[in-house]
C-alpha cells in the first residue's frame, strides 16, 4: 500500500512508522509512507505557508499556493489515488471505509494547521473529507496517524497469522471478550472457571457471548449494524438473562 501525506510536520507522521506493526510492514515493503510538506513548496524567501482570512478574525488558514503546489507534485506521482483532507468537518472514518482504501492500494492524506484550508481547494482537489471523531486535535496530522495505523493492520500479511485469523472470526464488528492471564487468582478474583477446563468448544461459546452481551450493555448501536444467526441470539439472550 502506498500512503502519501501532505503536512507542515512530517518528522511527526513519520513517527508512525517508527515502531510496532506498522514498523514492521515498512520494513517488510508492505507500506510505503511519503510526506510531502508544503513549506517546500512556498515561493517568498520567508518559506511562508499560512495566510490571514478573508472576513478577518482570529486564526490563520494554510496558504493556497504552497499546497496547491504540493498537491500538483503528489499527483504527478499519484495520480489515480484518492485525496482525503482530514478535518474536524469531515464524515467520520470507520474500519469498512479504510478496509476499502487498502483495496485501493493507495490514498493521499492532505493535514490541515491552523483553522485548516480555503474552501476551493476542498472544492476543486479533495475528493473525501474525513474526521477521527468528536474531540478537537490541533491538525490533521495525528489523524493521518491513526488511519494508517488502522489501515496497515489490514494489509495481507502484516499481522501475524495468529491476529488474522481472529479477525476473520465472530469478533468481527463487535467488542472484544474478557482476557485473563496468570495468576489464577489475582487480588481475590479468580478467573471464569470455563476458561481453566481446557472444553474449546465452551471456551468458544463463552468469548462469543461475553463480545455479544458487552457490545449490547456497552454499544448497542454496533449490533444495528450485524445480522445475528440463530445461534447467537441465543448466546446473546443467555448473556442477558444472566447479567442484563
Ligand atoms: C480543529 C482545526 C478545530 C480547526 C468551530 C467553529 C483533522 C480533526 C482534525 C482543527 C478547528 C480530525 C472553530 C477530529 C479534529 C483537525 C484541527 C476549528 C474553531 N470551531 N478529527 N470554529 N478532530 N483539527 N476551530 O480536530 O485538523 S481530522
Amino acid at each position: 500500500m502506498r500512503v502519501d501525506v501532505i503536512t507542515l510536520f512530517p518528522e511527526l507522521v513519520k513517527a508512525v512508522v517508527g515502531c510496532g506493526v506498522v514498523g514492521r510492514a515498512a520494513d517488510q515493503g508492505l507500506l510505503e509512507l511519503n510526506c510531502w510538506n508544503p513549506r517546500d513548496y512556498a515561493s517568498d524567501r520567508h518559506r511562508t505557508v499560512d495566510d490571514r482570512p478573508y472576513g478577518g478574525g482570529p486564526g490563520m488558514l494554510m496558504k493556497v499556493q504552497p499546497l496547491q503546489d504540493t498537491i500538483q507534485a503528489v499527483r504527478q506521482n499519484s495520480r489515480k489515488a484518492t485525496l482525503v483532507y482530514l478535518s474536524p468537518q469531515g464524515i467520520l472514518v470507520k474500519q469498512d471505509r479504510l478496509a476499502q482504501q487498502v483495496e485501493q492500494g493507495s490514498v493521499i492524506f492532505l493535514c490541515g494547521r491552523y483553522e485548516g484550508i480555503d474552501e476551493r481547494l476542498i472544492q476543486q482537489e479533495v475528493d473525501e473529507e474525513w474526521s477521527i471523531g468528536d474531540y478537537v486535535i490541533s491538525g490533521g496530522e495525528l489523524a493521518a496517524m491513526v488511519c494508517i495505523d488502522a489501515m496497515t493492520r489490514l494489509i495481507p500479511g502484516a499481522l501475524g497469522h495468529e491476529q488474522s485469523a481472529l479477525q476473520d472470526s465472530f469478533s468481527e464488528g463487535m467488542l472484544d471478550c474478557t482476557h485473563y492471564t496468570r495468576p489464577e487468582e489475582f487480588q481475590g478474583i479468580k478467573v471464569p472457571e470455563v476458561l481453566m477446563n481446557g472444553n474449546h468448544q465452551e471456551i468458544q461459546n463463552w468469548r462469543e457471548k461475553q463480545s455479544l452481551g458487552r457490545t449490547w450493555q456497552r454499544r448497542p448501536d454496533l449490533l444495528e449494524h450485524i445480522v445475528l444467526d440463530d445461534r447467537q441470539q441465543a448466546l446473546l439472550k443467555e448473556y442477558i438473562d444472566e447479567f442484563g
